[in-house]
C-alpha cells in the first residue's frame, strides 16, 4: 500500500512461502516476505519499505507524525499482540491455550486502547491517517477473519467503523489483486 501510495513502480514477485525461488534466498537468506530490491540495495522488512516509501514521495503527510507514540503502537502490535494473533489464528499449534484465553487477552492488550483512542480521533494518530494505521489495520483485519463472528459481537464500534475504512479503501483494494506465482 505504501508503495502504491508513494507511485513507485515495482516488478511484483508473488512468493508461495512453501516453495521459496532461490532467486529471493540469494537477495534475502532469511527467507520472509516482503523483500524490496532497489537500486542494488535490499529492504527485508515491511516497515523498511514503508518508510523508505515515504521519504521517496508522501502527498497526505503519513509520516508526519509523533514518533514515539507510533512506535508505542508499532511495538504492541508487532510484538505482542502478532504472538497472540498466532495463537489465536493457528489454535492447533498451541494445544495448552484456551482460545478464549487468548482474545481476551488480545482484547485487552490491543483492541480496548485502540477502541479508547479511536473513540476521540478517527485515526490511531489523531484526525490524520497515518502510516501506523497502514502497518496495523492489517493484522485487526486478520484478527476479525479468524471468527467474524465473535469480532462482530465485540462492543468496538470505533474499531470496526476504522476497520471498514480501510478495507473499503480505494488504496487497499487496489491493491489485493492475486498475481500467479513467480517461479525461477
Ligand atoms: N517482520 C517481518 C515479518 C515478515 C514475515 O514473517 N512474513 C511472513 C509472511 S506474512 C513470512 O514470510 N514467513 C515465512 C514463511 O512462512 O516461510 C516483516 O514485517 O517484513
Amino acid at each position: 500500500m505504501a508503495l502504491k501510495y508513494a507511485g513507485i513502480q515495482v516488478e511484483h514477485r508473488e512468493i508461495v512461502l512453501r516453495n521459496k525461488p532461490q532467486s529471493m534466498l540469494l537477495l534475502s537468506p532469511k527467507g520472509t516476505v516482503p523483500v524490496l530490491c532497489v537500486d542494488g540495495f535490499i529492504l527485508e522488512q515491511s516497515l523498511d519499505i514503508m518508510r523508505w516509501a515515504l521519504t521517496r514521495s508522501d502527498p497526505d503527510e503519513w509520516a508526519a507524525v509523533d514518533e514515539s507514540m507510533a512506535q508505542a503502537w508499532i511495538e504492541k502490535n508487532d510484538g505482542p499482540f502478532k504472538s497472540l494473533l498466532d495463537q489465536y489464528k493457528y489454535p492447533n499449534r498451541f494445544p495448552e491455550l484456551a482460545q478464549e484465553g487468548v482474545l481476551a487477552q488480545a482484547i485487552e492488550l490491543m483492541l480496548k486502547p485502540m477502541e479508547l483512542t479511536l473513540q476521540s480521533n478517527q485515526f490511531l494518530m489523531g484526525s490524520k491517517m497515518a502510516w501506523v494505521d497502514v502497518a496495523i489495520f492489517p493484522f485487526i483485519r486478520q484478527f476479525s477473519m479468524v471468527s467474524p463472528q465473535k469480532f462482530a459481537d465485540l462492543p468496538f464500534p470505533s474499531v470496526k467503523k476504522w476497520l471498514d475504512h480501510h478495507l473499503q479503501s480505494e488504496l487497499f483494494n487496489s491493491v489485493m489483486d492475486q498475481y500467479p506465482a513467480w517461479i525461477d
